[in-house]
C-alpha cells in the first residue's frame, strides 16, 4: 500500500451527515476550489517540479525546450457542477494557500467544495483543515479522483466524499433534480498558450471551446483510472446522449465563445458513432465548418472512413498506441502505424500514447517496443509508466499479488516519474530512465512537434485544397490562410535552432518550409523574412530561462453565479 492510511489520519472523527441534503437546499453558498498551488516545485504539499499543471509539458512535450507547448486548463469538473445548480456559487481555480483563506475568512459559505486527484490528497488534506479553522459552519464536500484513495475517509476530514459524477451528486445534495437537463458551461479549453518563448495574443474566438459529452469509457482497460472511476467496464455516464443535444450545446458555444473549433473531453468520443454521425449530419446540414479535437481508441477510429473522419472536421486525435503484445482490445486487429500514416495524410495530427513498462517489457526488449513507438511518427506522443492507480483493477490485481511499493508517496503517483509497482524484470530506477529516453528518442528522431503539425497541416492542405466538399475546403483553407506564415517563420527558426541538435531533422524541417512557401499567398510568403529572426532570437532567450529553471503557473481565477451578497 502506499502511503499509509495512519500517517494521514486526523483526529476528528469523520462528520458523516445522515441528513441527504443540506438544510438550506438552493440557498446554500458554495465554494468549489481546486488545490492550491503554486505547483511546478518541490514542497511538503505533494506539489512536484516535475508536475507542473500543464498537460503538454508535463507529459507530451517535456523533452522539447523552448519547442515544448505549454498552456493551462481549467478545473473543468468543478465549472461543470457550477454550471448545474441554482445555488449561489462560486468557483475559485488555482488558488495560493493565502487566496483560499481568505475566500473562507471573508464570505460565509455553507459548503466547500474541494477537487482534487491523488497526487494533491495532501493539498486536499491541508484546505479541509483550513477550512475547518477557519469557517466552521461550512460542510466539506471533497470530489474527483482523489476519492478513489482507499481509506481516504480516515486521511482527511470531510463531511461528505463523493466517488464518481459530481453534477448528480450536488444537485441532489441541494434537492435538486438531479436528472435536470445538463446545461453546459462556455469553456475556452486552454489559456496562457507559450511556445518558442512566446505567449500567444488571446483573442476571442481563437482557442477551441472544450465540450465534455460524457465521462468514463465503457472500453475499462486495467490501468485506467478515469474508466474505473465512472463505473468500470461497460459504463459511462452520458451528459448528453444524442448528436442533436451535442450539435445544440456546439452551437451554444460557437455563438457565445465565437469559436469554430472544439476540443471535445471525452474518453472515446468515436466509440458512439450513431451520435457522432448524426452530429456529422447536423453539421453539413447547418453548413457548420468545425474542427474536432478528440480522444479515440484504434478500433473506434477503424469504425469510421476517412472520409467520415475528414468531412466531421476531426482535425487532432489522440490515440493509445499501447504494445500490440500487450492485447488490449481497444488495439484488437489495427495496425497503428498505417493508422496513423493514413490519418496524418488526410490532415489529421495524431497524438500517440504508449505506455512504458508493461508486463511483457524486460530492459532487453523495452528498447525496441519504444522504437516501434517512436516510428509512429506521431505529432505528439505521449509516455506514462505503467501505474497501478488507486481504483482501477490493476491496482486491485497488484494489491492481491503484493507488489505494491510501501514506501512511495501519492504524491508520486502519476505515470511520469518511476514505478509504484514491483515490476517482474525492470527496477523502479530503471522505469525512469527508460521513460526519460523514450521522450527523448521521440524528439531527436521526429523533431518538435510543432514542426510536425506543420507538416500535417499541409498534407491536409494540399488534399483538400481542391475538395468538392466546400466545407472541408473551406476548414483546411481556414487553418492554413491563418497559419501558414506564423508555421513558415516558426519553421525558418527552428531549421536553424535545430542544425546544433540533429543535422537530419534541421534538413527536413529546411524542406517543409519550402513547400510552405510554395504553398502560401504573397504575405505569408515574406513573413518568415521578419518573424523568422525575432522567433529564432525569443526561442533562445526561453532555451536560457528554463536552464536557469523558469517556470510557469496558471493564474488564479474566481468566479460567481447566482450571487447575492450575504
Ligand atoms: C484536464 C486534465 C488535467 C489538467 C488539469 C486541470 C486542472 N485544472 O486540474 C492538466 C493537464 C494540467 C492535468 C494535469 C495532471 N493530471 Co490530469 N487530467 C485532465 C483530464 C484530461 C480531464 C479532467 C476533466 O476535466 N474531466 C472532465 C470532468 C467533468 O470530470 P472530473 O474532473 O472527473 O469531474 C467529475 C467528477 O470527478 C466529480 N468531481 C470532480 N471534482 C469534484 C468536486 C466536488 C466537490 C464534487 C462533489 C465532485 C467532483 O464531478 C465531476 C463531474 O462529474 C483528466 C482525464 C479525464 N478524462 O477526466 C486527467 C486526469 C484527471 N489527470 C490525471 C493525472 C494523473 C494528472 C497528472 C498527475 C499528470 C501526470 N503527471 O502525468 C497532472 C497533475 C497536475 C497537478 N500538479 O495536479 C489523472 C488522474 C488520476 C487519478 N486517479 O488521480 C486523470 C484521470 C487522467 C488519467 N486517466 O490518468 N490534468
Ligand atoms: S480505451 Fe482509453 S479511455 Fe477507454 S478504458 Fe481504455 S485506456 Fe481508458
Amino acid at each position: 500500500m502506499q502511503s499509509p492510511a495512519s500517517s494521514f489520519e486526523t483526529d476528528r472523527q469523520v462528520i458523516r451527515s445522515t441528513s441527504p441534503t443540506h438544510p438550506k437546499g438552493s440557498r446554500a453558498r458554495i465554494l468549489l476550489s481546486s488545490v492550491f498551488g503554486p505547483y511546478a516545485q518541490d514542497d511538503e504539499f505533494g506539489s512536484r517540479a516535475i508536475n507542473p499543471m500543464e498537460l503538454y509539458h508535463n507529459q507530451v512535450t517535456r523533452a522539447q525546450g523552448s519547442f515544448s507547448l505549454r498552456m493551462f486548463h481549467r478545473s473543468w469538473g468543478i465549472m461543470m457542477i457550477q454550471a448545474n445548480i441554482s445555488a449561489p456559487c462560486a468557483v475559485l481555480d488555482f488558488p495560493t494557500q493565502a487566496d483560499f483563506a481568505r475566500q473562507l475568512k471573508t464570505h460565509k459559505y455553507d459548503v466547500v467544495g474541494i477537487t482534487g486527484i491523488i497526487v494533491n490528497v495532501v493539498k486536499v488534506r491541508e484546505m479541509c483543515r483550513m477550512t475547518r479553522k477557519l469557517s466552521p459552519q461550512s460542510v466539506i464536500v471533497v470530489g474527483g479522483h482523489v476519492a478513489a484513495i482507499p481509506g481516504i475517509e480516515k486521511m482527511i476530514d470531510a463531511d461528505h466524499i463523493v466517488k464518481g459524477e459530481g453534477v448528480a451528486w450536488m444537485r441532489r445534495y441541494l434537492g435538486e433534480d438531479e436528472n435536470a437537463p445538463i446545461r453546459h458551461p462556455a469553456i475556452v479549453s486552454g489559456m496562457r498558450t507559450r511556445i518558442m518563448g512566446i505567449r500567444m495574443p488571446e483573442r476571442k474566438g481563437a482557442t477551441a471551446a472544450t465540450i465534455i459529452p460524457s465521462v468514463g469509457c465503457p472500453m475499462g482497460c486495467n490501468f485506467c483510472t478515469t474508466s474505473a472511476f465512472f463505473g468500470g467496464k461497460g459504463k459511462f455516464v452520458n451528459f448528453f446522449e444524442t448528436g442533436d443535444e451535442l450539435f445544440a450545446v456546439m452551437a451554444r458555444m460557437e455563438d457565445e465563445l465565437k469559436v469554430n473549433s472544439f476540443f471535445v473531453m471525452d474518453e472515446n468520443f468515436l466509440l458512439h458513432r450513431e451520435r457522432a454521425m448524426r452530429l456529422l449530419e447536423l453539421m453539413k446540414a447547418g453548413n457548420k465548418v468545425w474542427a474536432l479535437s478528440v480522444f479515440a481508441s484504434a478500433n473506434a477510429i477503424r469504425k469510421y472512413t476517412m472520409q467520415e473522419l475528414v468531412e466531421l472536421g476531426v482535425s487532432w486525435l489522440w490515440m493509445g498506441l499501447e504494445s500490440p503484445r500487450a492485447g488490449y482490445s481497444k488495439l484488437k486487429g489495427a495496425d497503428t502505424r498505417e493508422l496513423t500514416r493514413q490519418l496524418r495524410e488526410h490532415g489529421i495530427r495524431v497524438q500517440g500514447s504508449t505506455i512504458i513498462g508493461l508486463e511483457h517489457h524486460t530492459p532487453a526488449n523495452i528498447v525496441a517496443e519504444i522504437e516501434h513507438a517512436v516510428s509512429h511518427d506521431t505529432d505528439f506522443h505521449q509516455f506514462m509508466l505503467y501505474t497501478p492507480v488507486p481504483g482501477t483493477p490493476l491496482y486491485q490485481q497488484m494489491a492481491e499479488e503484493g507488489r505494491l511499493l510501501s514506501d512511495v508517496d501519492y504524491a508520486d503517483v502519476h505515470g511520469q516519474f518511476k514505478f509504484n509497482f514491483k515490476h517482474a524484470a525492470i527496477s523502479r530506477e530503471d522505469s525512469k530512465r527508460f521513460l526519460d529516453w523514450a521522450f527523448w528518442r521521440d524528439f531527436q528522431l521526429n523533431g518538435p512537434s510543432l514542426y510536425r503539425i506543420s507538416r500535417t497541416l499541409l498534407a491536409g492542405w494540399k488534399r483538400y485544397k481542391d475538395s468538392p466538399d466546400a466545407r472541408v475546403r473551406a476548414r483546411f483553407a481556414r487553418e492554413m490562410g491563418k497559419l501558414s506564415g506564423v508555421y513558415g517563420s516558426a519553421l525558418w527558426a527552428m531549421e536553424r535552432q535545430f542544425r546544433n541538435v540533429d543535422r537530419n531533422v534541421s534538413d527536413r524541417i529546411c524542406a517543409l518550409r519550402r513547400e510552405f512557401r510554395q504553398e502560401s499567398g504573397m504575405v505569408s510568403r515574406m513573413l518568415p523574412a521578419v518573424l523568422g529572426p525575432v522567433l529564432l532570437w525569443t526561442t533562445r532567450r526561453e532555451e536560457k530561462r528554463l536552464a536557469r529553471g523558469q517556470t510557469y503557473e496558471p493564474p488564479t481565477i474566481l468566479e460567481r453565479s447566482n450571487w447575492v451578497e450575504a
